[in-house]
């Protein structure tokens, strides 16, 4: 991280003079509790300096401090529920949620299904509240899993922050759960992806429309979706691509200045039906905008649905392929997280913003 916080330290610097980088390498541990049935994990310490106020445009510079992807073999044989984020300093005194940018859970034993790319097992930004899915469903996983963490962290509460230990509990249904839970697995739609890369895209004034097609590999029920997009945005939809029909729709939530709030979400069954979709079937995925700035803004948009996906048989769920260009640029973009050597890297706007979950 010297690159990046002495950069982000000179920034600082007018408001409180910087902690010199002195962070500890950090470390992760995990322990089960089978009888409140949580896995736990444990990440730190970290020292997280004092930064500026994250406005729009530092957000889209990625002006934070990223973390290392920290692997660790998932341990139990079950179906994982959701997670609940809770931050510590060194004396076990809470920390504010808000300086914890985002984090993201990666599985990278499975792919996900739109993409050849790692499964973004679940995601929490500043605003996202804790998940816990219904009992009947949960994320199937098996032990020695490989999944790795990491954190964009953003300290603006003008001090800095020492000895900071993020805490994830998941709990999970184990694997003799009676009645047997749905495997209901995340999937991810982005209009502009380029995987192992960005999925923002220019907004040119007044109305504009994205939209990217793709098929599944294997059919299923939608259960429930969310959705993610920047200022100004108005709507994600989900089409079917070869009758026009619109399948569902997320919309933006916006203040009276047209800044994002967040993105509805829907929940259209919690076991059973929810909504069809078909195997090598063409669907797409549309973001409208409306920027009434009378100008292009660089970078200004990004629109995606992620969803909860039941297939109809998880055995015909793709496997990796190692060899993919698109599965190699995906694995890279995460092994260059946080690095240390290359200041660059933490200008990038977040490559990963597949990574953003749901607002
Ligand atoms: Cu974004």
């Amino acid at each position: 991280m010297g690159i990046t916080l002495s950069v982000l330290a000179a920034t600082a610097l007018a408001v409180a003079p910087a902690l010199p980088d002195t962070t500890p390498p950090s470390t992760i541990s995990v322990t089960v509790d089978s009888s409140k049935h949580v896995v736990v994990l444990r990440s730190g310490p970290y020292d997280l300096m004092n930064m500026p106020p994250m406005d729009h445009a530092t957000m889209d510079m990625g002006m934070s401090h990223d973390t290392p992807v920290q692997h660790f073999a998932w341990p139990v044989q079950g179906w994982l529920r959701g997670f609940r984020v809770s931050l510590a300093d060194g004396h076990g005194h809470p920390v504010s949620r808000h300086v914890m940018h985002h984090m993201i859970m990666v599985n990278f034993s499975r792919r996900q299904l739109v993409y050849h790319a790692s499964e973004r097992l679940f995601g929490a930004g500043t605003e996202t509240a804790d998940v816990e899915l219904p009992a009947t469903i949960g994320i199937p996983m098996g032990p020695g899993m490989d999944l790795g963490v990491y954190v964009a962290w953003h300290n603006d509460t003008g001090r800095d922050l020492k000895d900071v230990y993020l805490t994830i509990t998941m709990p999970y249904l184990p694997a003799n759960q009676n009645p047997r839970p749905q495997n209901a697995l995340p999937i991810y739609m982005d209009v502009n992806l380029t995987v192992g890369g960005s999925n923002s895209f220019d907004l040119a004034p007044g109305r504009s429309e994205h939209s990217h097609e793709f098929t599944l590999p294997v059919g299923g029920h939608l259960l429930g979706v969310g959705g993610h997009m920047h200022d100004f945005g108005q709507e994600v939809r989900l089409e079917d691509a070869e009758t026009g029909k619109v399948i569902t729709t997320v919309k933006a939530e916006l203040d009276k200045n047209g800044q994002i709030e967040g993105v509805s979400r829907k929940l259209f069954a919690i076991r059973g039906a929810g909504m069809r979709l078909k195997a090598d079937h063409r669907y797409r995925v549309v973001g409208i905008y409306d920027n009434p700035t009378g100008e292009s803004i660089i970078n200004g948009g990004m629109a995606h649905m992620v969803g909860i996906f039941v297939p109809d048989d998880l055995a015909e769920w793709p496997g990796i392929d190692p060899t993919n260009p698109e599965y190699q640029r995906d694995l890279a973009s995460l092994n260059a997280r946080g690095a240390e050597t290359d200041g660059h890297d933490s200008m990038h706007h977040e490559a990963g913003h597949m990574d953003h979950g749901s607002n």
